[in-house]
């Protein structure tokens, strides 16, 4: 194999401007030069010099001129046992019973603000039984394959930031009970990280800077996968995407996946009402007539503090990216090459110089969100949630959202089964919270739990552990 670059690429990168890119070849040794001449062919150069462009503008997100509230759907606040909310329990049932159902889960994220070595997944957020994100999502779909009788196939997003690593994991904890062959793992595209001036930077001699495309991406690489048509010839319908962040999260949802087919929608969402106006998620609402969310750096300040007569927040549907998403609509999308936004970041990044030095550079990291396709949906479903039921994510080491905070949130839902059920709790820790965790095989909510009547919980220094 020859190791030096080809005239015709040398020609290719100094047309598109980025010819620097070869600048440290000759100091590689040939299988570094060889790894990296393959990085450089396969970059996207024509997107590349869009990004540039966007970079050299300083782009910002499109102006909206005006924004309002969405269309929601709240049996919270309307009462959860009307016959509207059982038919449409009963609709999502048949679905998933149907076997029409696939959970996507979007992992290619690189978790730095956890600051964890490993996939975000691996991390042991279990407060009594210490199980991983990952095992607690899979024990979730083991317990929604056998209630409806059904092989519901899990498609896993990675990059190639940690895609070997988790199918590494996946692969040590024999998949966790589930057949290797229904879990998916498909990987999203990485793209070069630029300069002020729309130049390729280096993070290090041997490698250029690269990142994740954002969870936008998920939707493209389904289609370049073949997970896509895989799902297809499984009998899918409806993708029950999540994020690796949120141990809360119920792909399964019945009355969710039952009014996302009720009212013919193509793309759907779940919401909470925000915690307070700063709390870091998108808000759903309707930007120029079109639905969409607006993530929460590029919210406008009166509107982030907009209230209503009643002192309730005008924009307070959060989105914590609990969607279903129609086969057909990814299908439709991807196979007439759409386009979503690019989102810059602008960041100070650790890179190297023009002489070939550390040094910390502004630059622009380049993502597209997935939920920047509810505007390109025919119909939508918007459902508001009981955030103490479905979200505590782990995003930070420390303070809100963190593994504490989830760990918590974790002990007092559970909590909240085993004394609805009548049975006792160990007795709380310092912070008043009773260390208790019900396996998401045993039960889903306190109505199961109290139906299951389970057997004594095994008792540890940790806690009780339902199981
Ligand atoms: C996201 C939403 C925010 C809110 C919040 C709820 C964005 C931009 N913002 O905030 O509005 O809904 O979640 O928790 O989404 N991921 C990939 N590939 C990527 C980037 C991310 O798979 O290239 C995954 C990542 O592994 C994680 C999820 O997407 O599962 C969220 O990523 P994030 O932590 O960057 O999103 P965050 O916290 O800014």
């Amino acid at each position: 194999m020859s190791a030096a670059p080809a005239p015709e690429l040398l020609q290719r990168l100094e047309r598109h401007g980025q010819a620097h890119v070869l600048r440290h070849l000759g100091e590689l040794s040939a299988l570094e030069r060889a790894r990296f001449l393959g990085v450089v062919e396969a970059l996207d150069l024509p997107l590349i010099d869009e990004l540039a462009r966007l970079a050299r503008a300083g782009a910002q997100p499109a102006a909206v001129a005006s924004f309002a509230p969405p269309e929601v759907f709240r049996p919270r606040r309307e009462g959860s046992a009307t016959p509207r909310v059982r038919e449409l329990r009963e609709r999502g049932e048949e679905l998933q019973a149907s076997g029409a159902v696939a959970w996507l889960l979007v992992a290619g994220g690189q978790a730095s603000r956890l600051g964890y070595e490993g996939p975000k997944g691996a991390f042991p957020v279990g407060p009594v039984s210490r199980r991983s994100l990952f095992e607690i999502f899979a024990r979730k779909l083991l317990a929604a394959r056998a209630r409806y009788g059904v092989e519901t196939p899990w498609y896993v997003l990675t990059s190639e930031a940690n895609d070997a690593t988790t199918r590494e994991f996946f692969a040590r904890h024999g998949h966790f009970g589930l057949p290797p062959d229904d879990v998916v793992f498909f990987r999203q595209a990485m793209l070069p990280a630029l300069d002020e001036q729309g130049r390729i930077l280096f993070a290090a001699r041997n490698e250029l800077f690269l990142a994740p495309n954002g969870h936008g991406g998920v939707l493209a690489a389904l289609a370049s996968s073949g997970a896509l048509a895989h799902a297809r010839a499984r009998g899918i319908r409806v993708f029950s995407y999540f994020q690796v962040d949120n141990p809360l999260a119920p792909p399964a949802d019945p009355l969710f996946l039952g009014l996302h087919a009720a009212q013919g929608a193509q793309m759907s969402s779940k919401v909470v009402p925000k915690r307070d106006p700063a709390e870091k998620v998108g808000v759903i609402g309707r930007a120029d007539g079109k639905l969409t969310c607006i993530e929460y750096s590029d919210l406008p300040n009166d509107l982030r503090e907009a209230r209503d007569a009643r002192g309730e927040l005008v924009f307070g549907d959060g989105n914590i990216a609990l969607h279903a998403i129609d086969l057909e609509f990814v299908d439709a999308l991807t196979a007439r090459g759409f386009k979503l936004p690019w989102h810059l970041a602008r960041k100070k990044m650790s890179v190297l110089d023009e002489h070939g030095r550390p040094a910390q550079r502004e630059g622009f990291k380049f993502e597209t969100f997935v939920f920047d396709a509810l505007s390109l949906a025919r119909a939508s479903a918007t459902l508001e949630v009981d955030r103490r039921e479905e979200f505590s994510p782990v995003k930070n080491a420390e303070g809100q959202d963190s593994p504490a905070t989830a760990r918590a949130d974790l002990c007092r839902l559970h909590a909240g089964w085993v004394r609805a059920a009548g049975l006792p709790l160990p007795p709380p820790d310092a912070h008043g919270l009773h260390p208790v965790e019900v396996d998401p095989c045993l039960a889903e909510d306190a109505e199961t739990f109290t139906r299951r009547a389970p057997r004594a919980p095994t008792s540890s220094a940790d806690g009780h552990l339902y199981t």
